[in-house]
């Protein structure tokens, strides 16, 4: 038994690790980088760049092993089909979803700013799920491509921690999903958000799923082969 450093307890990898996808949830332009939604919405986007590294390092790791990848990204359709009303109204006065920004529009798919940063950009082999909402399993195939992969653990990693990647986690947990969320690998806008998010995950004996750090995950993952 293989077993990654965590909290409340150990997580228990699987016998067989082609059962453990790693999930980069929206590390796009339009979150990390200056003139994309993130900013638009009135963020201060400094706090989300510390995990570029700690994102890739786990990638390198995930592609060594040849382990599945996903990577989501959040965005709409160019006519905003998929956007509903109430998402297109909420504003903090600046750029809305849709308009023109430095990056092209705002949230649009196929925009330079929607876009996955270029550190992290998927590989031939890694799937690519683009999503309308902030749970990656509304209204996308992510369910059934897990499934047909025989895939039952997540490590889940990518921004921002109390919005697109705690309502992932919340929605894999509740679809059987053995989850555990990388403490240093996700980030938000609101530091004392993040902190709250991991806890009030983990609490509870795991209620929703478990956090550890990149470190304790890839020690064990290396330990297995
Ligand atoms: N605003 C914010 O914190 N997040 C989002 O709108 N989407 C994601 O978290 N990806």
């Amino acid at each position: 038994m293989v077993l990654i450093k965590a909290q409340p307890y150990n997580y228990e990898l699987p016998s067989d690790l082609q059962k453990v996808a790693l999930l980069i949830i929206d590390m796009q332009r339009d979150f990390l980088e200056p003139g994309g939604f993130g900013e638009a919405l009135g963020n201060d986007i400094s706090h989300l760049s510390a995990i570029i590294p700690t994102v890739k390092r786990l990638l390198e790791v995930f592609r060594e092993l040849q382990l599945p990848v996903f990577h989501t990204i959040e965005g709409h359709q160019p006519d905003l089909s998929d956007c509903p009303p109430s998402k297109l109204r909420r504003t903090n006065g600046k750029l809305k979803i849709g308009e023109p920004g430095p990056m092209g529009r705002i949230l649009i798919l196929g925009e330079p700013g929607n876009a996955i940063i270029p550190q992290l950009q998927a590989i031939a082999g890694e799937i690519v799920i683009s999503k309308p909402g902030k749970g990656a399993f509304y209204q996308t195939h992510l369910e059934s491509y897990l499934h047909k992969q025989g895939i039952t653990h997540l490590i889940i990693t990518g921004v921002t921690t109390e919005v697109c990647v705690q309502t992932t986690m919340r929605e894999a947990n509740d679809r059987g999903f053995e989850c555990l969320l990388v403490e240093d690998a996700t980030a938000s806008y609101f530091p004392e958000f993040k902190q709250s998010t991991l806890e009030m995950i983990r609490a509870q004996g795991a209620i929703i799923g478990w956090t550890a750090s990149a470190a304790n995950v890839i020690q064990a993952f290396y330990n297995y082969v």
